[in-house]
């Protein structure tokens, strides 16, 4: 570590000396990158002009509203989709357009446009479709609506796939080739927002920027890189959420977050994703679209209701088929695994084995996959990566086997027969040496930085809050401190830890998740600990103040 420009970066821009020795242990080089890490600015904020297509985007929309058409939005079922739908489908409504929107269904058309829909569509007199987070690979889709007279726009933010681009009448992507849009890493909702962004500086209406907390959630969501104005955008989209104008959005944080006042990227993902996406995973998403659309305050803590239903029965399906899938590995493999771990089970509820799949992949360390048999004999899997092993490239050495297939190095999904699945589990084991994989033991949690106790207070905790969003690129800090006193050791129901934590004069009060039979190593150990931790603001009874929760305990 590099104290002396911890030290420079601390006086010249007056902050505690532990949040600059964090920026430095991340890799800050400079008092002007350490000030940037703590700042995000509206100078981030792109002119949307600078991307290919935005004049004739502008333009569609506009004949849209003009022509008097029917205009349908077309998004996809996670989250960057459904909040780029719903930030659409809330602009238009302010332009006096009453578009109407369509979701697909993982269990019906699957992800995507499909020829169905388009029929679907074109029956119900559709006009003018629009596209968002995604359409830049249906190239025979939009050809058929194309055939049927729809005018056609995409707003996408994938890449093409290079088979050509879809013949719509107007493209807005900025991955696409020759736009020069400077931010490749906007999410789906980011390209929606920068086309409203626009139409209303033509009519010359400031900058929506209401809109921004979907955007927040979307770019969360999407795991896309956080460019500066991504960065801000989101920043700016948090600190307006828990107030929001949105009814639906403001019961969703009142409801689901302890703190609706500092609302970071950890609850995002951890807390309001997994339940926007349970209506999808479990039958439809439109349950999560109907609260992001809500207007009636009245209305939405029934809304809100739905989801808690659908996410209570995803929990279930989830910790059905993980136990299963638990007792499937060590009934087939008991202590000695394959390197690579394909499970299956006869009818497996297919909205949760992604999930699934990814819990495996972190519980045995290696690369897992869930099948799940149909009752016509094929299989459909989702499969999660570790570091070191490329699910893609493993399944491209398998595509033979195949019905279908994709998806990136980290994570993917295809569909086998029956019969076909021993011999995938011996040709990925032969794909993984290829790749020269090998199982490696995991590092444990390391800590950011060792600190003393005392130095943490409200301005840390404000400085912390500044480095938002938190996600897995920039994770919550772990702190470390040692020779710390236990005492008020208490256990709590569920095989948790509640202790207070004292360091010279300072102390805190620590929750430990799980961690129950640390209890008689704390006592032997004359209630000394060394202890990692990640702080967090606290809200009880009205009353902020900083708990610390506990990672880890030596
Ligand atoms: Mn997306």
């Amino acid at each position: 570590m590099d104290e002396l420009l911890a030290s420079t970066i601390a006086q010249d821009l007056k902050i505690p000396h532990l949040i600059a020795r964090l920026l430095v242990s991340r890799g800050c080089a400079s008092v002007a990158d350490a000030y940037s890490r703590l700042h995000s600015s509206e100078a981030d904020v792109l002119d949307p002009y600078l991307m290919l297509n935005m004049d004739r985007a502008v333009e569609w929309v506009l004949d849209a509203k003009k022509a008097n058409g029917k205009v349908c939005i077309f998004g996809d079922y996670d989250m960057d989709g459904m909040t780029a739908t719903a930030l659409l489908k809330r602009f238009f409504a302010e332009l006096g357009v009453n578009a109407s929107w369509k979701l697909p269904c993982r269990f019906d058309t699957g992800y995507g446009l499909s020829l169905p829909l388009i029929e679907e569509f074109a029956q119900a007199g559709v006009t003018h479709l629009v596209t968002v987070d995604t359409g830049i690979t249906s190239i025979a889709e939009i050809a058929g609506a194309k055939e049927k007279g729809m005018h056609v726009m995409v707003v996408d933010h994938h890449q093409p796939s290079g088979d050509g681009l879809p013949p719509c009448d107007v493209l807005l992507d900025p991955c696409q080739d020759g736009c020069r849009y400077p931010n490749k890493f906007l999410c789906g909702a980011g390209v929606a927002y920068k086309l409203t962004s626009a139409v209303f500086s033509k009519l010359g209406i400031p900058d929506p920027e209401r809109y921004l907390e979907l955007v927040a959630m979307g770019t969360l969501a999407d795991l896309v890189t956080m460019s500066p104005e991504n960065r801000y955008l989101t920043c700016r989209g948090l600190s307006q959420m828990g107030g929001s104008r949105f009814p639906g959005v403001r019961e969703l944080c009142r409801r689901q977050l302890d703190d609706s006042e500092h609302i970071g990227g950890q609850d995002v993902l951890f807390r309001i994703a997994p339940l926007m996406n349970a209506p999808g995973r479990m039958e439809k998403p439109d349950a999560a679209l109907d609260l992001l659309l809500c207007d009636d305050a009245t209305a939405a803590p029934a809304l809100l209701d739905k989801l808690f239903k659908f996410n209570d029965d995803r929990k279930k399906k989830e910790a059905e088929i993980s136990k299963a899938s638990m007792e499937w590995v060590r009934r087939r493999y008991g202590e000695k695994l394959p390197d690579v771990l394909v499970v299956d089970g006869e009818g497996w509820h297919s909205g949760v084995i992604g999930i699934v799949s990814a819990k495996l992949a972190n519980t045995f360390n290696r690369p897992s996959a869930v099948l799940s048999i149909q009752p016509d004999g094929v299989a459909h899997a989702s499969a999660r990566a570790v570091p070191g092993f490329d699910w893609h490239k493993a399944l491209f050495d398998c595509r033979d086997l195949f019905l279908r297939w994709g998806g990136h190095a980290n994570a993917a999904g295809f569909s086998v027969k029956r019969e076909n699945i021993e011999t995938l589990r011996e040709r990925l084991q032969k794909s993984a040496a290829g790749q020269h994989y090998e199982v490696r033991p995991l590092p444990g949690p390391l800590p950011d930085l060792t600190v003393a106790l005392p130095e943490l207070d409200e301005t840390v905790m404000n400085c912390l809050h500044a480095m938002e969003p938190f996600n897995s690129k920039n994770p919550y800090p772990v702190l470390h401190a040692d020779d710390v006193c236990v005492s008020k050791l208490r256990e709590l129901r569920g095989g948790h830890l509640q202790l207070e934590l004292t360091q010279g004069r300072a102390s805190f009060s620590g929750i430990a998740f799980g961690m129950s039979d640390l209890k008689p190593k704390i006592r032997a150990q004359r209630m000394k600990i060394g202890v990692s931790f990640e702080p967090m603001w606290n809200l009880y009874n009205g009353r902020r103040s900083i708990q610390l929760l506990v990672k880890s305990i030596d």
